[in-house]
């Protein structure tokens, strides 16, 4: 009842190059099903060096943009739209910080990975961020936004 007032939200989740390359799907999308949200959008997908700019054009200033729009370009991303109660600040703790060093054991980068320039994951910071993100990454049609039938926990 209690979560039942509460806003379900939309994240934009990414699974980056590395992420792909190295084989670490299926561990990812694991963590957030398990954690109890719904996936609403999934497709693999060959991100344009325009659309990654646009993506990170908060970044367009920062010293590194250029390697990072050539590393989210470098090979096949995992776009994953993801649904629930808090799902945004969530996705971001089972993400872990930035830079994966310090990144606490247990989450992806925590577990996963050790560079920042590759952290293997993306996680929307905002739900206004997400709503963005997931209407830049998705066409219309590629998202079903699902009822669970038989199943009380996922919403
Ligand atoms: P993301 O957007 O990928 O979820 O990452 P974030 O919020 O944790 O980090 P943000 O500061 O928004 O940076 C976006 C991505 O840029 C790369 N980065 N490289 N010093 C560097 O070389 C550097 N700093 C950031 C990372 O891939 C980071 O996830």
């Amino acid at each position: 009842l209690v979560a039942s007032l509460e806003q379900v939200e939309q994240s934009y989740i990414m699974i980056k190059p590395d992420g792909v390359q190295r084989g670490l799907v299926g561990d990812i999308i694991s963590r957030f099903e398990k954690k109890g949200f719904k996936l609403i959008g999934l497709k693999i997908f060959q991100c344009p060096k325009e659309l990654a700019e646009e993506h990170y054009k908060d970044l367009q200033s920062k010293p590194f943009f250029p390697k990072l729009i050539e590393y989210i370009t470098s090979g096949p991303v995992v776009c994953m739209a993801w649904e629930g109660v808090g799902v945004v600040a969530s996705a971001r703790k089972l993400i872990g910080a930035t830079n994966p060093l310090q990144a606490e054991p247990g989450t992806i980068r925590g577990d996963l990975a050790v560079q920042t320039g590759r952290n293997v994951v993306h996680g929307s910071d905002s739900p206004e961020n997400g709503k963005r993100e997931i209407a830049l990454w998705f066409e219309e049609g590629e998202l079903v936004p699902w009822t669970p039938v038989q199943e009380p926990w996922l919403r």
